[in-house]
């Protein structure tokens, strides 16, 4: 699946066997091949951007600010724009990433929507948040220091107005140990099917290993109800891979 206007590269970063696996980095190299790297690692992924849409018909409204938190090429983004073209959304489309954010504008520029989209260079952690109706952090919280999660949410809380939502995809870790092997299995199972090799399946894990904290269901869902919603479930679940809906 494309996500981007942009020719797009095939995942190869870690075929060849590194004698030290660095720690893994949203650079340029990682942009040049991101939308095949997500779509071969991530499952559910693109059933989840395809779907964020129809969940935010219930939520969106003229004019809505809208913040897509960890943007990447903008998926998201696209996605919910594409969807509402009578809309005038105000879409917010941050990322920590400068070569991120370099392609992203590329890929927003392509495109030509009601909705103003605005990509910013910006580290959630540090962000100071407009009032809101929708918050969209697809798989981003993960690459987030544990200690600065908590407030994160606490903020996007804030933020929200009243009935405004957040959706939150995260991997998780099981609690059940036995499970959680099972949901690892099949998650390098699902890689070896879209052709990633035993080689590149460990290198990845190891660049990521301290990159990449995920917490449990049971985590985040105590640090939603802490941040003050009183309404959230998971709406979708692919292996160890979740999206979360909190409504305000
Ligand atoms: C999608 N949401 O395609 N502040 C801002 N951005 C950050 C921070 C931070 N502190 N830390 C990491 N990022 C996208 C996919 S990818 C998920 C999101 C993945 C950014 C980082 O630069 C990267 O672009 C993104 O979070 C995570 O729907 O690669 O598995």
């Amino acid at each position: 699946m494309s996500n981007s206007p942009n020719n797009e590269s095939a995942d190869a970063l870690f075929a060849a066997p590194q004698s030290k696996v660095a720690p893994f980095s949203f650079n340029q190299a990682v942009v040049d091949v991101f939308p095949d790297m997500i779509n071969r690692s991530v499952p559910g992924y693109s059933d989840i951007v395809s779907t964020i849409p129809k969940i935010l018909r219930r939520f969106i409204h003229e004019n809505a600010v809208v913040y897509d938190l960890g943007c990447a090429l903008g998926a998201a983004s696209l996605s919910v724009a594409r969807a509402f073209p009578q809309l005038a959304l105000k879409i917010n489309a941050i990322d920590y990433s400068r070569e991120m954010v370099e392609r992203c504008k590329q890929n927003i520029n392509a495109y030509k929507y009601a909705s103003e989209i605005e990509v910013k260079q910006g580290d959630i952690s540090q962000f100071e948040f407009e009032s809101c109706s929708i918050v969209i952090m697809n798989f981003t919280l993960q690459f987030i220091s544990p200690e600065k999660r908590q407030d994160i949410i606490a903020q996007i809380y804030q933020a929200l107005k009243p009935g405004g939502v957040l959706i939150l995809s995260e991997k998780i870790a099981n609690t059940d140990s036995t499970i959680q092997d099972l949901l690892v299995d099949l998650h390098h199972d699902f890689k070896r099917d879209n052709g990633y090799s035993e080689l590149e399946i460990s290198q990845k894990r190891s660049a990521l290993e301290s990159v990449m904290i995920v917490d449990n269901e049971p985590k985040h869902k105590q640090r939603l109800s802490e941040a003050g919603f009183a309404h959230h479930a998971i709406w979708y679940q692919h292996f160890n891979f979740a999206s979360f809906l909190a409504v305000k």
